[in-house]
């Protein structure tokens, strides 16, 4: 899968490219990624991207022609990618629509600055508009990271070692069970017995309890659209509490010294 990037700072996302998961894929050609400068487009001198807004008003707008131009390069070439702008009023950003840009060959992703786009870009050149959250950040670049790297974990090869990304999700629209390694006591708090006896059946069944339980808790809402088998119909219907069962890890308890 190729990310084509249309940002003003394109270097931050140097450490982000160059570490871990990402820069091992990039290295093994299973994602490529161009990063293209609008500034490289603006025809003056001072190689201007953004003006005072129509109407007046607080901060500055990106101008839409070094913009245009900056797009239509990054996009060049076959097949035609898939255009995003990262904005604080598009879709909000989930795993479903994570997994439906997953599909394109090509992802373009447009990053904003300042107040934003000339809308005019937006209706020109966007396929759609994505947000990933209800709160403030400064630009569009750390969000079109996070798209990146959510979509990219997708892409057949990207996860290596660490196994398939979709396998992870045993019972599909729960909270995760909660993780442990040794040393079996930490300050105080000891790993649940039975993840220490070596019961596969015993683990899974605790696991998947556990897993509801913290759902229950937490995110009470993602039950009702989780696919439950029954064995975990079953297990939900025995947690009427909202903190889990005393076996359960949400209090571990406490050990000696
Ligand atoms: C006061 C109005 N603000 C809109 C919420 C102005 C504004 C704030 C921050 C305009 C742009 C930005 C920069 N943010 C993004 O470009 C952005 C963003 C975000 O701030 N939150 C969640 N998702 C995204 S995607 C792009």
């Amino acid at each position: 899968m190729r990310f084509d990037l249309v940002t003003l700072f394109p270097d931050l996302f140097g450490g982000f490219l160059s570490e871990a998961l990402m820069a091992k894929a990039l290295a093994r050609g299973v994602i490529r990624v161009t990063l293209t400068n609008p500034r490289d487009f603006a025809p003056d001198r001072h190689r201007t991207c953004d003006d005072r807004p129509y109407g007046g008003g607080p901060g500055m707008v990106l101008k839409p022609e070094p913009l245009a131009l900056a797009i239509e390069a990054a996009g060049a070439g076959r097949p035609r990618p898939w255009r995003v702008c990262l904005t604080p009023s598009g879709t909000r950003l989930n795993q479903a629509k994570v997994r439906e840009l997953q599909a394109h060959k090509r992802l373009l992703m447009i990053c904003g600055r300042y107040e934003g786009f000339d809308q005019r870009v937006i209706d020109l050149m966007a396929d759609e508009e994505i947000s990933i959250g209800d709160y403030v950040v400064n630009g569009g670049e750390a969000p079109a990271m996070v798209l990146m790297e959510a979509v990219a974990r997708l892409v057949p090869g990207f996860m290596g070692r660490a196994g398939s990304a979709e396998e992870e999700s045993h019972q599909a629209g729960l909270l995760e069970y909660p993780h442990y390694t040794r040393p079996p006591s930490f300050r105080g708090l000891s790993v649940p017995e039975v993840l220490l006896s070596g019961h596969h059946r015993a683990v899974a069944e605790w696991r998947l309890k556990a897993a509801l339980a913290r759902t229950l808790a937490k995110r009470p809402e993602l039950l009702a659209a989780a696919e439950l088998d029954p064995a975990a119909r079953a297990a939900l219907g025995s947690l009427n509490r909202p903190e889990p069962p005393a076996s359960s890890p949400a209090r571990p308890k406490k050990t000696g010294p």
